[in-house]
């Protein structure tokens, strides 16, 4: 497929405050997996598709909000189209690394245990690490490959740390849900030839203009806990040092 095979792994830390932070952050290993199995995707031809998911944009920033998008805004032009059409998040990434309040992004392309870049097919997953101080959140983003502009995200950033400054463990897969860039109009996942997968060119399909919403459509798309699982772990020495 042709869905994005480009990046190799992308961090971009923030480097000013990197020292003064080095040792009292916390460190995580985050999984993404598509736990789907086989071909999920039923399609009005009678046929099936598989559920394949799109590498990984992530942000650890401080602020209350998700940096990536804006719910009701309109796509800001800053590479969440791309990542939500073409699967490639480097753009976007680019682009978040001088926000106010981010502390570090970066993109994960390589599935673990695979050989090659590229999106997650049913059973495989990323992993990758991250650090976090108490009060610092995690957002993350990767498109829906077989669509034309979906993408998961979480609604509200996910906390790292609980109130007491514990570190957060385990899935966190019901914080995620599915997206619209508003930036192309949905044809019938799976199947349409203007998505992911199949596009002849990455802007190949008809344009929208709409506010970023949960995906709400005549399609059918599968539950997220289904098909994906998101994991925070945090490092052994975190734990027991709290
Ligand atoms: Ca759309
Ligand atoms: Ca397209």
């Amino acid at each position: 497929m042709s869905l994005i095979r480009s990046s190799a792994l992308i961090v971009l830390a923030v480097a000013s405050a990197r020292g003064a932070r080095a040792q009292e952050a916390t460190r995580f290993t985050i999984r993404v997996e598509n736990i789907s199995r086989g071909e999920v995707l039923k399609l009005s031809t009678g046929k099936t598709a598989p559920f394949v998911s799109a590498p990984v944009l992530w942000v650890v920033h401080s602020g209350n909000t998700n940096p990536i998008f804006t719910a009701g805004q309109p796509d800001a032009g800053l590479g969440l189209e791309q990542l939500a059409e073409t699967g490639n998040p480097s753009r976007l990434a680019g682009a978040l690394r001088t926000r106010p309040g981010i502390v570090q992004v970066g993109a994960e392309d390589l599935p673990t245990g695979a050989a090659a870049h590229g999106p997650l097919t049913p059973g495989q997953g990323y992993e990758f690490e991250i650090s976090a101080r108490p009060g610092e959140l995690l957002s993350t983003a990767w498109m829906f490959g077989q669509s034309n502009d979906l993408f998961y995200s979480n609604d509200r950033p996910i906390a790292l740390f609980s109130a007491e400054g514990k570190p957060v463990s385990g899935a966190m897969t019901t914080q995620i849900s599915l997206w619209d860039a508003g930036t192309e109009v949905n044809e019938e996942p799976g199947l349409g030839p203007n998505q992911g997968p199949r596009q002849a060119t990455p802007d190949a399909g008809v344009a929208e203009q709409e506010g970023i919403a949960h995906v709400h459509d005549r399609f059918s798309y599968p539950r997220t806990a289904d098909v994906l699982r998101l994991t925070i772990t945090p490092a052994a020495d975190a734990m027991s040092a709290r």
